[in-house]
């Protein structure tokens, strides 16, 4: 095990603690794993069909090809692109059911939601091109709901998918057409791929790629309506102070912890939370009921309520060495089975909610919207009893906690900036840009990974970026990152960034009544809402009438680890933007895979693949490839 397995101060509490305990962490079992296998670290094994499984000689001297005759390039283009369907079916599953839920709820109301935010679905029946004037909310919701429906729908594949052609710049749709990369259909594309790489099928990388290139921009699709629908219902995100890391959890109350990705659950249980305040108190809990956040659930109730963000996704089953989560709520995507067996070693009661995401040894307590009131009553029930059973000789609660001003939505960027310049809000951020003030633009996504230093290589960028005056926007764990470690405070923006972002940051801060800068680091939520940062830069590019690819904007994982990060990087590559990614990724045993995603990409997309482990090193990475697009635009 590395020396110090994270740079989160409260891991240093609760890591030892699990070693005295005899439990489990994530990195006890990534030990145990090692040495990982080196063809699977290439990605030259292939078990696509029982012939196999397969696997290739990197070092030439033993088998150049499978049974079936693939090679390596073609071995590892198909697994690179079931990645990108896989994530693009979890993000997509959960727009569907965003979409699904405001079609029931236009249909025949649901007494559990509401559309609490009618501006925001205005605008996207504008975005959508759909008629408003003389219709009512129900009407309109169910109707924007049907035409997001469609993109699951559409059989016709001349026409590009509805969110995806109504939230990009027609430049950017141009290049994807002639690319031949746009989707038609959010569940076609997945199918196409899944059946384009059975055994007997494509077997040209190049083409494979672009097929899967394809199913990232689906991706980006089911990304974006979930984001906007779930603004409309649940409330676009608006700045909010509030706090991160395991000391937001409280001593004298009952914590729920909810975990997962979707509003469709964690909103209803928030609001549950409250109506049954006084029962928690009543169970001897004087502070009543303490909900917190973790992962990207914990993002969503961040940004929208201002709940406190407990952790991230490496440290989501070590916060119940705490032994004061009361319940751990799941819904789906990135939930490590371990909460239940580290559980089952303290009073939590691990409560899965989704019919098809349980886990085995978990509690499971089936929602639906239908009956979503009576289910969050029994949610929050069962934490207030598990909560009476609560040991608390066992209770380790880290004393970290961080202040976080965060809830950076694109209409909060642009209510901010319009203090500055109401008739043309994105001008001072445009001159900033122009004039060097801001060198670019930078992107941190994705998740954490054990095989880097948990939180450490966000952090080391970061902070190097931001002396170099690059505007920082952060989503996901790598914003849950920023949030813990205290990046998300004014004094951090004093700290560490370069003196003219500073100056940037703090007149729009000042004229946006914060009495000094914005963070340097904005948080724009969770994963599914990166698509908030593509609807900035499409702003930008339509203001400065240039392409997506033009504009000094890159992203970075550095810590990435799922299908969905996979994902996510490739449509930011598909819609030009340098990709940093800071795990080698499972592709480097075929030399032509590499090429098209790290080189090829750069001459068709505008974006490309930046694999590099090394933080110090990506930082140079970024800058440079920002530098080189200020030098495209003559800047
Ligand atoms: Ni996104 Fe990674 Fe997961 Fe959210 Fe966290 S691990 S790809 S950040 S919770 S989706
Ligand atoms: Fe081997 Fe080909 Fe079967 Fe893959 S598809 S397991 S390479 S025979």
């Amino acid at each position: 095990m590395p020396q110090k397995v994270s740079i989160d101060k409260s891991m240093d509490l609760l890591v030892p603690l699990a070693k005295k305990e005899g439990i489990e962490t994530p990195w006890d079992r990534y030990e145990k794993m090692q040495p990982q296998c080196g063809f699977g670290e290439l990605g030259v094994c292939c078990r696509i069909c029982w012939k196999g499984p397969c696997r290739i000689d990197p070092f030439g001297k033993g088998p150049d090809r499978g049974i079936c005759g693939a090679t390596a390039d073609v071995i590892v283009a198909r697994n690179f692109i079931r990645m990108q369907a896989a994530g693009a079916a979890a993000h997509s599953e959960h727009g569907r059911h965003i979409a699904l839920a405001m079609e029931h709820l236009g249909k025949h109301g649901l007494e559990a939601y509401s559309i609490k935010d009618e501006t925001k679905l205005m605008s996207i029946a504008k975005t959508l091109g759909l008629e408003t004037d003389g219709r009512s909310t129900q009407e309109i919701a169910l109707e924007v709901a049907l035409t997001s429906l469609q993109d699951y729908m559409n059989q016709d594949s001349s026409t590009g998918c509805i969110w995806l052609t109504k939230t990009l710049p027609a430049k950017r749709l141009e290049k994807l057409k002639s690319l031949g990369v746009m989707p038609h259909n959010i569940d076609a594309i997945i199918t196409n791929i899944m059946g384009r790489t059975h055994v007997g099928c494509e077997a040209d990388h190049v083409n494979l790629l672009m097929g899967g290139m394809r199913g990232a921009l689906a991706d980006y699709t089911g990304m974006v309506l979930a984001t906007e629908l779930s603004d409309a219902m649940f409330g676009t995100p608006q700045p909010v102070v509030t706090k991160a890391n395991l000391g937001v959890l409280k001593e004298n109350a009952v914590n729920i912890a909810l975990h997962g990705h979707n509003p469709l659950l964690s909103e209803v249980i928030c609001d549950m939370a409250i109506k049954l305040n006084d029962e928690a108190i009543a169970a001897g809990a004087p502070e009543g009921i303490n909900v917190v956040g973790v992962c990207c659930t914990g993002n969503e109730i961040m940004l929208r309520r201002g709940i406190p963000l407990a952790t991230n996704y490496l440290s989501q089953d070590i916060a119940l060495l705490t032994g004061a989560i009361d319940s751990m709520v799941v819904d789906v995507q990135c939930i490590m089975p371990s909460i239940a067996s580290v559980g089952s070693c303290f009073h939590t009661e691990i409560i899965t909610t989704v019919p098809d995401n349980k886990i085995t040894g978990a509690r499971h307590v089936e929602f639906s919207e239908e009956d979503a009131l009576e289910k969050a009553k029994e949610i929050v029930q069962l934490s207030i009893e598990a909560f009476k059973r609560r040991d608390p000789a066992r209770v380790n609660i880290p004393n970290v906690k961080e202040t976080a001003i965060v809830g950076f939505s694109k209409e909060s960027i642009v209510a901010a900036l319009s203090k500055v310049n109401a008739e043309d809000p994105l001008k001072p951020l445009i001159d900033a840009i122009v004039s060097g003030d801001i060198k670019g633009v930078a992107l941190f996504a994705g998740c954490n990974n054990t095989r880097v230093k948990h939180d450490d290589s966000f952090m080391t960028i970061v902070k190097e970026l931001l002396a170099k005056n690059v505007l920082v926007l952060a989503t996901g764990c790598g914003a849950g990152a920023f949030a813990k470690n205290g990046m998300m405070t004014q004094e951090a923006a004093r700290k560490y960034c370069g003196e003219s972002l500073l100056g940037v940051l703090t007149a729009v801060g000042t004229a946006a009544g914060l009495k000094g800068p914005l963070p340097p680091v904005l948080h724009m939520g969770s994963c599914v809402d990166n698509s908030r940062a593509v609807q900035v830069a499409s702003a930008l590019a339509n203001a400065l009438d240039v392409d997506l690819s033009d504009l000094p904007v890159v992203a970075s994982a550095p810590e990435m680890m799922s299908e969905k990060a996979v994902s996510i990087g490739s449509w930011a590559v598909a819609l030009g933007f340098p990709t940093h990614i800071g795990i080698v990724p499972q592709i480097t045993g075929a030399p032509g895979v590499v090429k098209v995603l790290t080189e090829d990409a750069k001459k068709l997309f505008g974006g490309y693949f930046i694999p590099e482990p090394d933080p110090m090193a990506a930082a140079g990475k970024l800058y440079e490839a920002i530098m080189e697009k200020r030098q495209g635009l003559g800047i």
